[in-house]
């Protein structure tokens, strides 16, 4: 059985971490698999990813087992050949990336959902900043993502002390979207990514460059920029259609386009 699962069913991407008994850890293959998906979901086919953990866990992180193998992959390896290029594809991907968290996400796990676009949990899921707890800092761009969204001073007590949150604690503390009951976890997730996969391609791809600059830019850095994408988006049949479908009272059909 192969550690990624993938299928593309009504214009998304389904990608699933897929090492249930290890709680889908990271070990290099899942890793450069996961790269290989992503580069998949660039097809025009695809207009949203939604991506999920098999069986209980979300992903517990690097796989423990592999990085005290000697003949494993090295730290620094680790890093920019495995979890690096994950987050890059991630935020860079023109599309939305909806993290469905089942269950616990761990380390270098927590920090690939929260680097998403649009992270949902289910009601039982935990995050844990796990690196603390084995004399790492943490990785995968959760020294960036982990302080803008919750603020400096949770990011230092939870990269710090490793504690576990539930997922309504995430939420509350901003590091997540929505959380939902257990039992409606999954039709709901989907409805997010079905929506996203549905409304206007390219102007969501427009948004998410616009604040992923917006982390980095200044104010009127981030108000050209905007000048810039909104012009673009303008451009789309998309555009046309909505405001045709508004002025005709009636739902837009949009195609990506
Ligand atoms: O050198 C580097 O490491 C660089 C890379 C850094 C990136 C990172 O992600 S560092 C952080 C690595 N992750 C962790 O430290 C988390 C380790 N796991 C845990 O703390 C716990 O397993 C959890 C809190 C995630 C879940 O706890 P619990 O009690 O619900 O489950 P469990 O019994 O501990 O785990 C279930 C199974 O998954 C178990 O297998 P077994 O004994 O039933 O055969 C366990 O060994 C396996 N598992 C869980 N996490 C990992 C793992 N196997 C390998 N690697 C793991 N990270």
């Amino acid at each position: 059985m192969s550690s990624i699962l993938f299928e593309i069913k009504d214009s998304i991407g389904f990608i699933t971490l897929n090492r249930p008994d290890k709680y889908n850890a990271f070990n290099r293959e899942m890793a450069l698999l996961f790269q290989d998906k992503l580069d998949e979901c660039k097809s025009k086919e695809i207009r949203c990813v939604y991506l999920t953990g098999a069986g209980k866990a979300f992903s517990a992180g690097q796989d423990l087992a592999e990085v005290a193998d000697p003949n494993g992959p090295k730290i620094t390896h680790i890093l920019s050949e495995h979890y690096n290029p994950i987050v890059r594809k991630i935020r860079k991907l023109s599309k939305p990336v909806v993290a469905a968290v089942n269950g616990v996400a761990a380390g270098a796990g927590a920090n690939i959902a929260i680097c998403c676009d649009v992270v949902v949990a289910t009601e039982s899921a935990t995050f844990i900043q796990a690196f603390s707890k084995i004399g790492l800092i943490p990785d995968s761009g959760g020294t960036f993502f982990l302080p803008r969204l919750i603020g400096l001073q949770k990011a230092l007590a939870l990269t710090m002390l490793g504690d576990k949150v539930t997922a309504t604690e995430a939420e509350q503390m901003g590091m997540l979207y929505k959380v939902f009951a257990d039992d409606v976890f999954k039709e709901q997730s989907f409805k997010i990514a079905e929506t996203l996969s549905q409304m206007p391609t390219k102007a969501l791809h427009y948004t998410k460059q616009a604040l992923n600059q917006a982390f980095i830019s200044g104010f009127e850095e981030q108000l050209h920029d905007e000048e810039l994408l909104q012009e673009r988006a303008s451009r789309t049949q998309d555009y046309k259609e909505g405001v045709l479908a508004f002025l005709e009272k009636r739902k837009p059909n949009f195609k990506g386009e």
